[in-house]
């Protein structure tokens, strides 16, 4: 059976009550993201992004899975192929719902030292300073990918995106790379590409075949037809 690949983004947690970043009630509609998403607004201002993202941790601890992330899950442990989930998202919902899944953006939940590289599960409240228990060097930041650093796996996930046979994207703008350029390389490779989204993205015409709709009606009936 062809390989699945699969890229989720905002859009997929939405219904769960996690923010989007862009459009109307985004994330970033109270936060610019030069003052909470690059290492040199960490820098300068670490009180303001540690509190942000305190604040993001406590609402995805008490965020559930919906329906999408379910359908996924059962994608997983069902499909006669394998099934690789790329998240952007840095909440835990995909694995709440049973999947496996790469954190390309990081992960609220981790904690990475900005001295030595070392990453551990992150207290609920980041303290500015938090002491690395690896290195003792009070140099703590959340373990996310800001703007201009190398999201995580990339390696391993480009290997997938050439030797796929159908690429999805769920719930992601295309406004952010490398992710957004995902589609291009899988079709690249031959294989069938799909959004799945509320909007069509900004990399839409990319795509073989789009499905629009919220992600709880969209992605368990594509699950479904996969499965039949
Ligand atoms: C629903 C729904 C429902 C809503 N159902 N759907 C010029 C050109 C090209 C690239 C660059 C450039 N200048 C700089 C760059 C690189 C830069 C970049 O892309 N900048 C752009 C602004 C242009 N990228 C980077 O710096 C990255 N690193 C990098 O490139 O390293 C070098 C490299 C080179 C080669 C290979 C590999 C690497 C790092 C990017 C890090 C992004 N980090 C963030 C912040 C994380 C922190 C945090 O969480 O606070 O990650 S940015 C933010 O955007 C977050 C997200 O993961 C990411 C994507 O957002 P997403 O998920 O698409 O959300 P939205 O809100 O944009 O869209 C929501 C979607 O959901 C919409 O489509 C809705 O329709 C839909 N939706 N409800 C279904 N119910």
């Amino acid at each position: 059976m062809e390989k699945i690949v699969i890229l989720t983004g905002a859009g997929i947690s939405a219904e769960s009550g996690l923010g989007t970043f862009r459009g109307a009630g985004g994330l970033w509609e109270n936060h610019r993201v030069e003052d909470v998403a690059t290492p040199e607004a960490f820098a300068r201002d670490p009180a303001l992004v540690t509190t942000f993202y305190n604040q993001r941790r406590a609402g995805a601890a008490s965020a559930k899975p919906n329906a999408a992330h379910a359908a996924l899950a059962r994608l997983q442990a069902e499909y006669d192929g394998e099934v690789v989930i790329v998240t952007q998202n840095v909440d835990g919902l995909h694995e709440a719902a049973g999947a496996t899944v790469l954190h390309m953006h990081g992960q609220l939940d981790q904690a990475l030292c900005a001295g030595c590289g070392h990453r551990w599960p992150a207290p609920m409240e980041m303290a500015v300073g938090e002491v690395c228990p690896a290195c003792k060097g009070p140099h703590g930041r959340p373990d996310i990918v800001w703007f201009g650093e190398m999201p995580y796996d990339m390696d391993e996930i480009f290997g997938h995106l050439v030797s796929c046979g159908l690429f999805a994207a769920i719930g992601t703008s295309g406004q952010v790379y490398p992710a957004a350029g995902f589609v291009q390389e899988a079709d690249a490779a031959g294989a069938h590409t799909v959004e799945l989204n509320l909007d069509p993205s900004s990399v839409v015409s990319q795509f073989a075949e789009t499905r629009f709709g919220p992600a709880t009606q969209t992605v368990p009936a594509w699950v479904a037809g996969l499965l039949s």
